[in-house]
Parts: C-alpha cells; sequence; structure tokens
C-alpha cells in the first residue's frame, strides 16, 4: 500500500530535484535579431528553442526575437556579438566571409546539389572545421539552419538562357564571390544589406535579387518583382550564433542547455523550410510571379561560365577549407 507519507517525500523529493536542477540557470533576457520576416521557418527553429528553454529552467532563461531587420542588418548584429553588446543572431553565412574568409567556400555557385548534401557537410567535420573559425573570431555557432538554394527574381525579364543575365542590376550579398558570379554572368551586381532589398526594388534603384523560394514570399518580393528564374544557383547556410564574450559568461549547465535547444531548432527548422518551398513556389505563381524553369542545356552553359569564379577566389578561400568540405561531399555522394 502506497502510503499517503511516501507520496509527500516522493512529491518533495521531485520538488527539491526539479528545484536544484533550475537553481543551475540564471535569469537572462537573450536578445535574437534576425533579418527575415517572423512567418520565415527561422520563426519556427527559435519557437521551439524558446519551448525548451522555459521548459527546463521555468522560465529563468527567455530568447526576444526581433525580426526584419528591425534590429539592423546581418553584419550589424555580427559586429554586435563581437563587442558582447547582443547574445545571438541567425544570419546566412555569406556577409560573415569578411571575418571568416573559409566560409566563402558556401559561395561558390553550384556547390552543393541538393539538401542532403548540404546536411552532410554542414553537420560533419566540415561544420565543425567553420565552427572553429567563427569562434575564434569572438563567435559561437549552436547549430547550422537552412537559409537554402537560391533562385533569380527581377522586373526586366524572364532570366532562361545565359544571355538574358546581361545586363540585369542584381542585388547580392555583401561579399566577393556573389559579386563576381553575377558578373560573371553578365549582371550589373550590387551589394547591399538584406533590410534595404525590398525598398530598393520598388523604387527600381536595382532590377533584382537571388534568394530562396521562402524568402522571396516572407519578403513579399513578388510586390516589386514580375519574375521568378528558378536558377537554384547557390545554397547558403545559417548559422545560428552566440556572443562568444556573452558565452563565457554562461555555466556549463546554461552552454549544454543552448546546443541543445539550437540543434532541436534545427530539426524543425529544416523541415519547415523545406515543407514551405513548394507552397512559396505555387503561392508566389497564385499571386502572379511569372516562373520560368531554366533548361538542362542551359545550366551547362551557366556553370560552365561561372567555373571561372571557383579558380579566381579559390585562393582567398583557402585549401582547408576546400578540402574538408569535398572530402564530405565526396563521401556524401557515396565516393
Ligand atoms: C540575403 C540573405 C538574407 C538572410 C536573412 C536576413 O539575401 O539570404 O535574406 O540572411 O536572414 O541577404
Amino acid at each position: 500500500m502506497f502510503k499517503r507519507r511516501n507520496l509527500v517525500t516522493l512529491i518533495a523529493g521531485t520538488l527539491m530535484v526539479a528545484t536544484g536542477a533550475m537553481a543551475q540557470f540564471a535569469d537572462r533576457n537573450i536578445k535574437f535579431t534576425n533579418g527575415i520576416n517572423e512567418d520565415h521557418p527561422v520563426g519556427v527553429g527559435v519557437r521551439k528553442m524558446q519551448e525548451i528553454l522555459a521548459a527546463k529552467t521555468g522560465g529563468k532563461m527567455k530568447i526576444s526575437s526581433f525580426w526584419g531587420g528591425s534590429a539592423g542588418g546581418d553584419m550589424q548584429a555580427i559586429q554586435a556579438l563581437r563587442a558582447g553588446t547582443q547574445e545571438m543572431v541567425c544570419a546566412s553565412t555569406s556577409p560573415i566571409v569578411g571575418i571568416v574568409k573559409e566560409l566563402g567556400v558556401f559561395d561558390l555557385p553550384f556547390l552543393f546539389a541538393n539538401e542532403k548534401e548540404a546536411d552532410a557537410v554542414l553537420d560533419g567535420a566540415a561544420g565543425k572545421y567553420f565552427n572553429a573559425k567563427l569562434e575564434a573570431v569572438g563567435l559561437v555557432n549552436l547549430s547550422y539552419w537552412e537559409n537554402g538554394f537560391r533562385n533569380l527574381t527581377n522586373s526586366k525579364r524572364p532570366v532562361a538562357k545565359l544571355e538574358d543575365f546581361d545586363g540585369v542590376k542584381v542585388r547580392v550579398m555583401q561579399n566577393n564571390i556573389f559579386l563576381d558570379t553575377f558578373k560573371t554572368l553578365g549582371s550589373n551586381a550590387v551589394p547591399m544589406a538584406f533590410p534595404e532589398v525590398f525598398t530598393a526594388l520598388e523604387t527600381k534603384t536595382i532590377d533584382g535579387q537571388e534568394n530562396p523560394f521562402v524568402t522571396i514570399e516572407t519578403s513579399k518580393f513578388n510586390e516589386v518583382q514580375k519574375y521568378l528564374s528558378v536558377t537554384r544557383h547557390a545554397y547558403t547556410p545559417f548559422v545560428v550564433l552566440y556572443s562568444k564574450k556573452l558565452w563565457d559568461q554562461l555555466n556549463p549547465q546554461e552552454q549544454a542547455l543552448l546546443r541543445e535547444a539550437a540543434m532541436e531548432g534545427q530539426k524543425v527548422q529544416r523541415a519547415a523550410n523545406r515543407a514551405m518551398s513548394d507552397k512559396s513556389l505555387a503561392a508566389l505563381k497564385a499571386k502572379g510571379m511569372q516562373i520560368n524553369e531554366v533548361s538542362a542545356a542551359e545550366q551547362t552553359r551557366i556553370r560552365a561560365k561561372v567555373n571561372a569564379v571557383y579558380d579566381k577566389h579559390k585562393d582567398s578561400i583557402g585549401p582547408d577549407a576546400i578540402k574538408v568540405v569535398q572530402d564530405e561531399l565526396k563521401k556524401a555522394r557515396g565516393g
């Protein structure tokens, strides 16, 4: 017979353990910013992290999220993390190459053929290699999330063959490899922070931009862009960064919990991003965008044209970064 006394002891014991466990966590309000809007799947990942922190710390550790570039662009946030004035940002790797040049490998056109290859490289030895490079500059990467395969939108014409890039004024991320890729294709490439893109398209300061379908839809680019060409010319990873200056002030339990939460966030964010991709493409078509594929023959011509970009930038990226990615890619491809 389970006596009442035993039940009280059990409840008291459980409470003591739970309280003791939560005593490991201090009251912390973690500022998380992102240039994308909250209805992007990055929001799914952040909400998963918030749920886990609430459950495991009794609400002591909280993430306050800021969206749509309201707290500035990716680079402004990166500087704030390195200065120790902001805890977290989810940013594309591309604008970080000015600080970690090895990340440029992910900007090489047509590096990945599909998400399986991207996951294999990012979640394996290569991901660890880049995490060490990021930590060396004051940025702790908790997890790789997915921005995705990038496609071109513009207001001038469908881009269905190599010559169609000629003269289109395309905004690219602040990244020399993207700049070179679109210049090599014949476009007039313009580097610009993401929060400025919508207005620049609306005022026709630029003709086009390139991003995954989900970003195009959640950023409402269909309102200021007529043509969407399915180029899949690059795959951009997200990094979920924590300021190392502030990270070093956390205890091991807090650090372990944040890593666990970011990895759980990765699962749901990647799944949501992939589930939403086709839906976003269909929604953009329904909203009036004129969508075109690029034929295999034209893809071959475009890929051949941008091979020169690899040769031009492989030295600045460095042999180690290229090798670690190529080795992981070879394994993922059954090599
Ligand atoms: C770009 C990137 C951005 C993302 C977002 C701000 O085109 O793809 O959309 O980094 O988080 O600048």
